[in-house]
């Protein structure tokens, strides 16, 4: 079988989640390449990070110059997962030396870095996929699966909210290796860019492409310890999220997000409610979809009964998206999977599979809405897509 080298550019939280995803692919999926761990970089001052990162993961080799590795004949995936500043500069230089592209979101600062970047990419015919790992939690997809068979029938109402509460302290400090996040200048924006993206991206590959949003955003904390100066420094990043939206089949949503969100870790839910049905996801029950069914599809007709209520689907069965690749119904699968799925639809793309989705070209919708939200907020206006 053909091997593709990777070279993975970062060594934190994503370096983990997309090179375990690379040493487990070809165990579940029947794959065209046999994915090698060839490099990975961090920086000189996080060497022993590197080295340690190095071993867990098994990779052959290590660089602490990026532009080295990208530039290295045994090199064919560069895999960015180095702070969200990076990115620009990392993808460029990958698509000049025709290497395929997997970049973590959000992909850009801003909607004419994405622009830069999806031109670049497309100019040098590389292929190229951003990580929106949640669309390929299996539950999501059926969740896509339910709307798309039209069981739900006209949308009127699309919500969504990601919260987490690992910020609410004064004394979490900003900036360094694990807090990059809250740093204006490395991470871009605070929530929005970091977990609003994941909402907006499921929101348009479900229910269509949002017209224009009224977006408030807040930031409770406003000044933090820099981790990497000891001094106390200006926070810019929005720490909490809330946006109105209009899409284009004519529903309305609501998004919420926070890093405050007391006793929220990771969660994620989305709704829709449509005139025939309905459905429901929670991402820290991520085993299940829920689904409201009022009308049969084909006819309309109205099927509510004494029994009608919702059903809370087990995501388990071979049917159901990507299952039947790993064990048996009623047996779960976690979050590392989500990014051995994704991987799996990549490399199969790179051989004449199915495209895969998002490219740049279409993650640049995201980082649109995205930019629409913060506009928004700073102009405390309406903002057309
Ligand atoms: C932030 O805490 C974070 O790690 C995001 O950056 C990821 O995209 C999200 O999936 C989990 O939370």
């Amino acid at each position: 079988m053909q091997t593709l080298n990777v070279g993975m550019l970062g060594c934190g939280f994503m370096g983990r989640t997309h090179s375990n995803a690379y040493n487990q692919v070809g165990h579940f999926f029947d794959l065209p390449f046999k994915p090698v761990l060839k490099a990975c970089y961090g920086r000189e001052e996080d060497i022993e990070t590197l080295k340690k990162f190095q071993k867990a993961w098994g990779y052959e080799s290590i660089e602490t110059d990026w532009r080295k590795l990208i530039d290295r004949d045994d090199i064919d995936i560069v895999d960015v997962v180095a702070p969200n500043f990076l990115h620009r500069d990392m993808v460029l230089a990958a698509a000049a030396a025709g290497k395929k592209i997997v970049c973590e979101k959000p992909f850009a600062m801003s909607l004419s870095e994405a622009q830069e970047m999806v031109e670049a990419v497309e100019k040098a015919g590389v292929p190229n996929m951003v990580s929106f790992n949640y669309r390929r939690v299996p539950a999501v997809s059926l969740f896509k699966q339910i709307v798309d068979e039209g069981r739900i029938g006209r949308p009127f109402h699309y919500r969504a909210v990601y919260n987490q509460d690992y910020t609410i302290s004064q004394k979490v400090p900003a900036g360094g290796a694990s807090l990059w996040r809250l740093d204006a200048k490395v991470a871009g924006s605070g929530v929005t860019g970091d977990l609003l993206a994941h909402s907006i991206d499921t929101a348009e590959w479900i229910n269509g492409p949002i017209k224009k949003v009224c977006a408030y955003t807040e930031i409770f904390i406003k000044e933090r310890r820099s981790a990497e100066t000891g001094e106390m420094i200006p926070i810019t990043i929005d720490d909490a999220c809330m946006f109105l939206a209009v899409f284009q089949n004519g529903s309305i949503g609501t998004f919420e997000s926070s890093r405050y969100a007391r006793g929220r870790k990771n969660y994620s839910i989305m709704e829709i409610n449509g005139e025939n049905g309905a459905a429901f996801f929670n991402l820290e029950e991520p085993e299940y979809v829920q689904f409201f069914r009022y009308a049969d599809p084909e006819t309309g007709k109205k099927i509510e009964d004494h029994l009608t209520g919702w059903q809370r689907i087990l995501v388990t069965n071979s049917e159901h998206p990507y299952m039947d690749k790993y064990w048996v119904p009623g047996t779960t699968i976690g979050y590392e999977h989500t990014f051995i799925n994704q991987l799996s639809d990549f490399l199969k793309s790179l051989d004449g599979g199915p495209a895969f989705h998002p490219n740049m070209r279409e993650a640049m919708r995201t980082q649109k809405v995205c930019d629409a939200v913060i506009r928004s907020a700073k102009e405390e206006k309406w903002v057309e897509i």
